[in-house]
């Protein structure tokens, strides 16, 4: 059908994105090709097991290399629950990442030339001597808790290991309180358990899928896409809530396009309609759920008349689509999404999203929501970790259900003036780009100001390392060993990532790094190995398998041992809440003071002449990391900015002039970006692919190419309840002149 056909754009597009780079080899596979692809290369290559860096999805694929070590392409594991053999654009053009000459090459220190600023090449040593140095030095006088690692991806893995060596754990990711925390604190609340990663979604059964402002297909999550599109073959129904006509819209049976902010408002009408029309599963809110009788008091007055005020959807669409939902249940998914801080209430957004799962009884069910296990990897041995004094809990202790350390509480404790009880004092950043992932940069700016020091360990030159007193340049994924990946699915599986190819220029792994950062400060009794990969191989061994046979088969799947995929009919089902039963009504929330069942509260809204930044994904590119990848950078080379055809009349914009916006608190975008006038934007919201606009000139693709979101974000929203930062409620005017003349583009 054209609906799946439309869905597949991204990995047919590719097969041309392979004629342009033909630098690098790239087959242009994910098409059915495929098959092809492998038989030929698998006869004439070699070929490495690892899992993609490229997002955090974690495919399971082969690099491929010739004779002389060149990488000639990397394809999907056949056995890989997370791709089923397919990678998407950006897991192909991975490939990049290795291949980009803008690379870090060499350690830096920075220092003064002529009373100017400026970084010198060092060597490993000097380097390392330096920061193990500094360590110890701010440990002795301020305690090892006032060192703090901001950290994303598998290099975080090797430092978290290093900072509880030596006792700290002041450690955080913009991967929670700006992107999953929220869910995951709605979910727990809710079911006693996260989502976590990938979501357990049963897609691929599914009769009926709700994506609340998830933009699936544009945000390229791999075998999810790839069930999604299998779901819609096989006459699933579609509801898209999206106040932009994303590409799921597109595919969708229903396209609510919401007013922005209001989503809470609609989610309680549905359940009035679910409620009053008696459309819920009533065996399963009776067996499972405990507090019915309170939500139904609750959303008694929340018809979908009242919710049209709100949402502007039309009372017979929200009727409508209750419905469909409820005929379909339970094989049905209201989805929890995955970059989910928006507005500042958002656990209450997710805990309306997971009760409505409740009430349709989708968790635990075929089509719905299966029950993930994954296999525990043995801990490699090491002496106990020391307890720290404070960490990542007490920063963030005016957030009663954080439960990871939030960037922005670290970034806080690290200003005198706005810290207190618990000062940071230095920062090892490692796999991160926080000036484009973390809002508020006058803040972030002030507190690194401050610090003592700051590491910065990347791959890349990308802005963050412009701060660093210290950058260590990190091989790629496809340049060394790293931790084991065992992710939770249908059923258990494991990866190994193995090198490729040697580390290019004088790039080192992470956890090499980390080794010997933790020796030179006497903690090296937690580094009991000469390389990583004898950590591997205990950890496989102990296992019962070998780094041989993975080195073979690069996914090792296992047979569940936790029970069913999904709920039986006689099971007496113990969720891990409070009450054993999946909460409708939360007594924690009450107990802190919180609404223990979601409300609609009115959001700020754009004044007069602004704009509301609405950002998202494009399929070829992760957040920041991919913008100067050769390969991705080719399918991609600038965002550009959405513009409903009202607001262009008004402003007298075309499509391809470029503007600069400027923000509520008068930030205007260092770049400018290209109008493209459409229909897909509401007249009240402007919209940008994150990740653009990088204002280091030493990434020479992507410098300057774009707006960068992340500085028109200069207002958050803190959700009270577990400290993530709502960042869509700033506001941006657009300029037709350029507002800095100093600035060449
Ligand atoms: P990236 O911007 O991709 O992601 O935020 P980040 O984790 O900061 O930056 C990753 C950095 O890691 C880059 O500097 C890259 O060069 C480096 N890197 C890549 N591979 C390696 C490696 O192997 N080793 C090392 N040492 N470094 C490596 C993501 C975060 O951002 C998330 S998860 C979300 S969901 C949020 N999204 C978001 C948004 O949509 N809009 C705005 N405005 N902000 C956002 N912030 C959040
Ligand atoms: Fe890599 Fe794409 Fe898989 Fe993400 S979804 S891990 S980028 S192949």
């Amino acid at each position: 059908t054209s609906r799946r056909k439309f869905i597949k754009i991204s990995a047919l597009g590719l097969g041309g994105v392979a004629a342009t780079t033909s630098a690098l080899n790239m087959f242009g596979a994910n098409s059915y090709l495929d098959e092809l692809v492998k038989e030929n290369v698998a006869k004439t290559f070699k070929r490495t097991p690892t899992y993609c860096e490229v997002c955090f999805w974690k495919c399971a694929a082969w690099t491929y290399t010739d004779e002389e070590g060149t990488i000639k392409k990397i394809i999907g594991n056949d056995n890989d629950p997370h791709c089923y053999g397919r990678l998407c654009p950006r897991g192909t053009g991975g490939v990049g990442m290795y291949a980009d000459e803008d690379r870090l090459k060499t350690p830096l220190i920075r220092t003064t030339v002529n009373g100017e600023q400026t970084f010198r090449e060092a060597s490993w040593d000097e380097a390392l001597d330096l920061i193990a140095s500094k360590f110890n030095s701010i440990k002795e006088k301020h305690g090892p808790e006032a060192i703090a690692l901001l950290k994303h991806g598998s290099p975080g893995k090797h430092f978290e290991h290093l900072y509880k060596s030596f006792g700290s754990d002041t450690i955080a990711e913009p991967a929670y309180a700006q992107c999953r925390g929220p869910r995951e604190t709605g979910f727990n609340l809710t079911y006693g358990s996260w989502v976590g990663s990938p979501e357990p979604t049963d897609i691929r059964d599914t009769k009926c899928l709700v994506l609340i402002g998830s933009h699936i297909g544009e945000n390229m999550h791999n075998s999810q896409v790839q069930e999604m599109s299998d779901a819609i073959d096989n006459g699933a129904t579609i509801i898209t809530v999206d106040p932009r006509f994303s590409t799921a819209a597109s595919k969708s049976n229903h396209w609510l396009a919401i007013k922005p902010a209001t989503d809470i408002a609609l989610m309680l009408s549905w359940m009035n309609v679910i409620i009053e029309e008696e459309l819920y599963d009533k065996e399963y809110v009776k067996k499972y759920t405990t507090g019915f009788e309170s939500l139904k008091n609750h959303v008694q007055t929340f018809t979908p008349e009242w919710a049209y005020g709100i949402t502007t959807i039309k009372p017979a669409e929200i009727r409508k689509t209750a419905r469909e939902m409820a005929h379909a249940a339970p094989a049905v998914i209201v989805h929890p999404g995955r970059h989910v801080t928006w507005y500042g209430d958002d656990t209450q957004r997710a805990r309306a999203v997971a009760i409505l799962n409740g009430l349709l009884g989708s968790w635990g069910r075929r089509g719905g929501f299966y029950f993930k296990e994954s296999i525990k990897v043995p801990k490699y041995p090491h002496p106990a970790y020391p307890h720290p004094k404070w960490g990542w809990k007490e920063i963030g202790e005016k957030y009663p259900l954080a439960q990871m350390g939030i960037t922005t509480e670290v970034v806080k404790a690290s200003i005198e003036s706005e810290g207190g009880k618990y000062p940071v004092k230095a920062w090892m950043v490692a796999g991160t780009n926080i000036t484009k992932s973390i809002p508020n940069k006058e803040l972030l700016e002030k507190a690194i100001e401050e610090l003592e020091f700051m590491v910065v360990v990347d791959t890349m030159p990308m802005a963050v390392t412009g701060y660093a007193d210290v950058v260590l340049p990190e091989c790629t994924y496809l340049e060394r060993y790293d931790g084991i990946r065992s992710a939770t699915n249908r059923e258990p599986s494991i990866a190994v990532r193995v090198p490729a190819v040697e580390p290019k220029w004088e790039s080192k792994p992470a956890w090499w790094i980390a080794k010997q950062i933790g020796e030179r400060m006497g903690v090296g009794d937690y580094f009991n190995y000469n390389d990583f990969k004898e950590v591997i191989e205990w950890q496989l061994k102990e296992m019962g398998t070998s780094l041989e046979e993975l080195e073979k088969i690069g996914v090792k799947n296992y047979p569940r041992t936790s029970g069913s995929l999904y709920l039986k009919e006689d099971e007496n089902h113990t969720f891990y809440t409070p009450s054993g039963k999946i909460e409708l009504f939360s007594q924690e929330l009450k107990n802190l003071g919180f609404d223990p069942m979601p409300v609609y509260n009115k959001h700020p809204e754009p004044p007069q002449g602004y704009y509301r930044l609405n950002y998202g994904r494009a399929p070829m590119h992760t957040f920041s990391r991919t913008a100067n990848n050769p390969n991705l950078n080719d399918l991609k080379k600038e965002n550009d900015l959405w513009v409903n055809p009202k607001v262009a009349r008004i402003l007298g914009l075309k499509t391809g002039q470029y503007v600069w916006l400027k923000n509520q608190d008068d930030v205007t975008s260092t770049f400018s970006i290209k109008v493209r006038v459409t229909e897909r934007v509401r007249w009240d919201s402007v919209y940008m692919v994150h990740g653009f606009g990088h204002d280091n000139k030493k990434l020479t693709r992507a410098y300057a190419k774009g707006i960068n979101d992340t500085q028109l974000i200069s207002k958050v929203a803190i959700d009270p309840i577990m400290g993530g930062t709502g960042m869509r409620g700033n506001f941006v005017t657009i300029l037709t002149k350029n507002p800095h003349k100093n600035i060449e583009i």
